[in-house]
């Protein structure tokens, strides 16, 4: 059915389309990096769900294969086969080559998906080196295959099938991305939050090439995404409250629970895009839940005129919740096109919020009597932190003036070419100052254990002397105070030992700067330091790894009688070594600190320094490794 020698109207739009997308890419998938690669599995799912959707399908495979290609596999219709009257060609073959035709050529198909950037399969198609979908429909199995987009054969029925669906098989190509390796993590993360995220749906994900795999499906949805949220925290109520309701042809579904502690953990999802910088559906969900709680607490006497309602922040301390919008066309705004910007959808959310929530608590008093005395409190601490840092800035702690007696700064006064070590320990902090290049590089020595921000609120947090030494040395000020432009240096190097004890100083480091600093997080100035893991020696050379494979690979290169060093802590380093493995900025590796998955990094601190001490045990044993790598 591809006969080569035709040069129709068509054939050269699909080409042109086609070269527009491998020209170009990162117009159509974001990036060309790891991201952009997992682009294309979510652009496929994401079809697939369509189905779910409209009705169709229940079940959705993901299979990572050992020869680097990755199929999706659904029992939705099956994309049609049949030849369509406008093009033609048969509906598959649209479906795979056509620029913006998008998954659905019947305008009717109420469509509310669609990847981040809703491009469609034929962008899948033309960023594969190889692509073969296979149906099922009309009892039969067909087939077409394509390289780099273009058809290499036509839809051939090749045998019999049972049921519908589809199986779409694709080798991104490796001459348009710098890497081809599907992370099973990232992507059995977004497959467990699709099934929270569409109830029932039955989520499958299995790796060739570990042997790992994971099903998700969810009864509860949102319900069990909240409760998977506050996995090891106290809870002031069982179960999670649940609202659902439409406006207009809006799909609203909220599910929340207040836990014992300060943290607000709300997340927000538009046609199942984490809306990371929220937007109108946030709003209209926080605007309500001010107001119904204020409401409540005026009519119990619990808040007077005189002394002024509770806050917003008040009303949301220790709240986790989930709030979905599916929205016929939605308009995502802001730089990383994470936010829903649909005016209309703040009245919506907000008025379905306002109606049920009050109706929750009329019919469940011991929930709100619970949730107000928890604001009340959240209240009176906001009030005493006030003090506190008003007094701390009294005091002139937080001016740079007085800079504390342990930070060995650098010369230069630019922010911009001036980077902070914080490395852990004295003698550690000794040999970092003594490898460093002082012209631009401070060093900050952090003692003992940090104090765990997690279970502390701002008031105490700002007492702790390392927090303080920190808050005084980036320059920032925290909280409404923060600003940027005040930052004394573009690059806080987070350095500690490549053992569980650096992993958990490391990830309290984090904590506290993703809880309390996230602006320094955003503005992309907080880095994780890269020591090396072993040094092997052969003869006169020697070279240092940072990872199992590399010492591997050196291992192979340099043959028998080679040496292997492992380091263990920082001080087994000399102050020159230091410089050439990881200070260095010529040849050092630096992780930069990104929040990627909001759901994944807080819960992972969570675990690692919630109240509950067991899970966090068997988590530390069971994921050290990893930790030692986290970028979050
Ligand atoms: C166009 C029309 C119909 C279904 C699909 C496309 C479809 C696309 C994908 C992509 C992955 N899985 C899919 N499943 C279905 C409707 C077909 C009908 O009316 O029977």
């Amino acid at each position: 059915m591809a006969d080569s020698g035709d040069y129709s109207a068509d054939t050269i739009q699909v080409m042109e389309g086609l070269q527009a997308v491998r020209k170009r890419p990162s117009m159509y998938i974001g990036s060309t990096d790891s991201r952009g690669l997992h682009h294309l599995v979510y652009e496929v799912v994401d079809n697939s769900i369509d189905e779910t959707l409209a009705g169709y399908c229940t079940d959705i495979i993901v299979g990572l294969r050992a020869d680097g290609s990755v199929s999706v596999e659904d029992n939705g219709r099956g994309i049609p086969v049949d030849i369509n009257q406008k093009y033609g060609k048969p509906g598959l073959e649209i479906v795979m080559t056509i620029l913006h035709s998008g998954g659905k050529f019947d305008k009717q198909t109420y469509k509310v998906s669609g990847g981040l950037h809703g491009v469609g399969v034929h962008v899948v198609n033309a960023l594969s080196e190889r692509l073969e979908a296979l149906i099922k429909r009309n009892g039969k199995l067909y087939r077409q295959r394509y390289e780099r987009g273009k058809p290499v054969s036509g839809v051939e029925a090749i045998g019999e099938a049972e049921g519908t669906g589809t199986i779409i098989t694709f080798l991104p190509d490796r001459e348009v991305f710098e890497s081809t390796e599907f992370d099973y993590g990232v992507l059995s993360g977004r497959m467990r939050e699709l099934a929270f995220l569409n109830k029932g749906l039955r989520m499958t994900i299995n790796d060739e090439r570990s042997g790992q795999e994971e099903t998700f499906v969810y009864e509860g949805g949102l319900v069990s995404f909240v409760r998977y949220i506050n996995g090891n925290q106290t809870c002031l109520h069982d179960p999670p409250i649940y609202l659902e309701g439409r406006g207009d042809s809006v799909a609203v579904e909220i599910a929340m629970q207040y836990t014992d502690d300060y943290i607000e953990r709300i997340f927000s999802f538009a046609n199942n895009i984490n809306t990371i910088d929220g937007g109108t559906h946030l709003t209209g969900f926080r605007s309500a839940l001010t107001r119904v709680v204020n409401d409540f607490a005026r009519k119990k006497g619990l808040v007077k005129p005189q002394n002024g309602s509770l806050s917003g922040e008040d009303t949301r301390e220790g709240l986790s919740a989930v709030v979905s919008v599916k929205v016929p066309e939605p308009q995502f705004e802001g730089q990383t096109k994470t936010r829903l910007g649909n005016s209309e959808i703040k009245g919506i959310v907000e008025s379905i919020v306002g109606e049920r929530l009050a109706t929750f608590f009329d019919e469940n008093p011991r929930v709100i009597e619970r949730v107000l005395e928890k604001c009340l409190l959240a209240r009176e601490a906001r009030e005493a932190a006030r003090k506190a840092r008003e007094l701390t800035r009294r005091k002139g702690l937080l001016e740079s003036n007085s800079l504390p007696g342990k930070l060995a700064d650098c010369s230069d006064t630019d922010p911009a070419r001036c980077e902070v070590y914080l490395v852990e320990g004295d003698s550690a902090g000794g040999s970092t100052k003594q490898g460093r290049d002082r012209r631009f590089q401070a060093v900050l020595p952090l003692r003992g254990k940090i104090l765990n921000v997690e279970k502390s609120r701002l008031d105490r947090i700002l007492r702790n002397n390392e927090i303080e030494a920190m808050i005084t040395v980036f320059g920032t000020n925290i909280g409404e105070e923060f600003d940027i432009n005040r930052a004394r240096y573009h690059k806080i190097i987070i350095m500690t030992d490549a053992d569980v004890d650096g992993a958990h100083i490391r990830t309290l480091l984090l904590t506290f700067m993703y809880r309390y600093l996230r602006g320094l997080v955003d503005a992309g100035y907080v880095y994780i330091a890269q020591p090396p893991l072993y040094r092997i020696s052969k003869g006169k050379e020697s070279y240092y790894c940072f990872s199992d494979k590399q010492r591997e690979a050196f291992l192979k290169q340099l043959g028998p009688r080679s040496t292997v060093q492992r380091y263990k802590g920082l001080g087994e380093m000399n102050p020159h070594q230091l410089w050439e493995t990881t200070m260095n900025p010529a040849t050092r590796i630096l992780k930069q600190v990104t929040v990627e998955d909001a759901v994944a990094a807080d819960r992972l601190f969570t675990i690692l320094m919630g109240d509950q001490v067991e899970p966090r045990k068997d988590f530390i044993t069971e994921h050290s490794k990893e930790v030692r790598n986290l970028d979050i």
